[in-house]
């Protein structure tokens, strides 16, 4: 048994004094935020800034719910919502983190969960559920075939999906009289505060609430945010790390690079300036920043996890010191992507690829490609594929574009064959696909192009793209560095 103890309330006193610690009025601090999808992300990003802003004296304090895995409550409760944040840079720091005031899980907690929503005080719900939790079709409308939803639409006990849950607390304040809250969705899709509205709004129809999907669409924002820091998934090194440093057990500390970015939509009303303090960007065009971040960061990622993978890297670092590999996914970023994105006031499109390439470097940070891989099919769309249906459009070439999509057909391939489980809603499919393929290009690559859910059609019947994708595919098959001479 270790002697160490648990970091709690009770012993944050013993936090060592270079540490910084919640130094607020934690247990005064009124709960204003709730959160779905306590996981790393938002806890290393979204909860420092929440913290940022209870330092300032605000009512920021967070109810974190998850909405089906009770691991963040059975790490973080008994720790009183108490965990470390590393911050992994040559000068590295470590911060005691306190916004997280409550840690529910609904399906444990669901009247709690409820009554949160529905409380007056609570006047922000933000969310990372990642791209799979809004329930969506590839069209951007409410899945109504998917299970939680047709649970949410059964309308028997309390909801399943997260969408589910902003429904029933919007009806709750509703039938109360108290204003919507403000839904702040911190996914990585394009346009994520439009996509939550509609399937929040089309949820409520689909219910048969006309007046409530009718209040929602009237009363109730959504912002659209570009959020951004990079956050290695936690493994023992950090607990380790943690353990040394404070003194004290961390069931689940997180840790992220020092660079952290949140731009959101601007229309917070009244805690607008309390966001602004804590260096939140408000702006009213919110889709530059976020198409920006999407493509390029996200974009050349999912390159460096399926391409780097294939070429035996690891991490992210280990990747960018490949020199072939690092050259294409800049000559991706700078010739292929940047030509997708629109002018922005206050976006240098040269020098944001620059310091995103300078982060990948980042050699105190082990990004595990492997963590990245996760859910390729639900990314790929918003990474890869819109950038490359509009070069389709616009007749702009495609080879360098088709390079992630076949490493990404070729790890579902690998992984089938050697029966190896792969994260991804669309795992069976993909694997039971990915059996079948044969390895001969033209015929494994329609195969891949022919999942509706995840190319559109302007893509897969495109033969243009096609070949450029079997192209891609037997190089990256038979002699990956080739496909990166591009
Ligand atoms: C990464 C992102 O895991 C992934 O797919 O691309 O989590 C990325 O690190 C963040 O979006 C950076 O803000």
């Amino acid at each position: 048994m270790s002697l160490v103890r648990r970091l709690s309330n009770e012993t944050l006193h013993l936090v060592p004094t270079a540490i910084e610690t919640p130094a607020y009025d934690r247990p005064g601090a009124r709960i204003g935020v709730v959160h779905f999808g306590p996981g790393a992300f938002h806890r290393a990003h979204q909860a420092w800034y929440f913290d940022e802003m209870l330092k300032a004296g605000g009512d920021f304090a967070v109810s974190a719910v998850a909405v089906r895995s009770g691991e963040v409550e059975d790490a973080l409760g008994p720790q009183d919502g108490l965990y470390a944040l590393a911050e992994r840079e040559a000068e590295p720091r470590l911060r005691v983190i306190g916004a997280l005031k409550e840690v529910l899980t609904a399906p444990r907690a669901p009247d709690r969960v409820l009554a949160r929503l529905a409380d007056p005080s609570v006047r922000i719900v933000t969310s990372t559920v990642t791209e799979k939790g809004y329930c969506l079709t590839p069209a951007g409308d409410l899945d109504l075939a998917h299970p939680d939803i047709r649970r949410d639409l059964q309308g028997a006990g309390h909801p399943a999906s997260f969408p589910g849950w902003l429904v029933a607390g919007l009806a709750a304040r509703r039938a109360a009289g108290h204003p919507p809250f403000v839904a702040v969705s911190c996914d990585n899709l394009s346009d994520n505060g439009s996509r939550l509205r509609r399937a929040v709004v089309q949820l409520a129809d689909a219910k048969g609430d006309r007046g409530l999907a009718a209040w929602i669409a009237a009363e109730a924002r959504f912002p659209s945010t570009m959020v951004d820091s990079i956050t290695p998934a936690t493994d023992d090194e950090l607990r380790e790390k943690v353990r040394r440093e404070l003194g004290l057990e961390d069931a689940w500390p997180v840790q992220r690079e020092r660079f952290v970015q949140w731009v959101v939509e601007d229309e917070l009303d009244a805690d607008a300036a309390a966001f602004a303090a804590a260096g939140v960007t408000l702006t009213h065009d919110v889709a530059a920043f976020e198409k920006a971040k999407l493509r390029l960061l996200n974009g050349a990622h999912s390159t460096l996890a399926y391409v780097g993978l294939r070429l035996g890297h690891e991490t992210v670092a280990q990747a960018m010191g490949d020199a072939r590999l690092a050259g294409f996914v800049e000559r991706m970023m700078r010739q292929d992507i940047a030509a997708s994105l629109p002018a922005a006031q206050g976006l240098d499109l040269s020098a944001y690829v620059a310091a995103v390439l300078a982060r990948f470097r980042n050699p105190a940070i082990a990004h595990r490609l492997a963590q990245i891989a996760w859910d390729g099919s639900q990314k790929l769309p918003f990474r890869i594929l819109e950038t490359t249906a509009e070069a389709l459009a616009a007749g702009r070439p495609l080879e360098r574009l088709a390079v992630p999509v076949a490493a990404w057909m070729l790890f579902v391939r690998t992984r089938a064959r050697t029966d190896e489980a792969i994260t991804d809603p669309m795992a069976d499919t993909l694997l039971d696909l990915g059996r079948r393929l044969t390895g001969e290009p033209a015929a494994d690559v329609e195969a891949m192009l022919a999942l509706p859910a995840i190319f559109p059609p302007a893509l897969s019947a495109d033969p243009r793209y096609r070949a450029a994708a079997a192209a891609a595919y037997v190089k990256l098959d038979t002699d990956p560095a080739s496909a990166l001479g591009a």
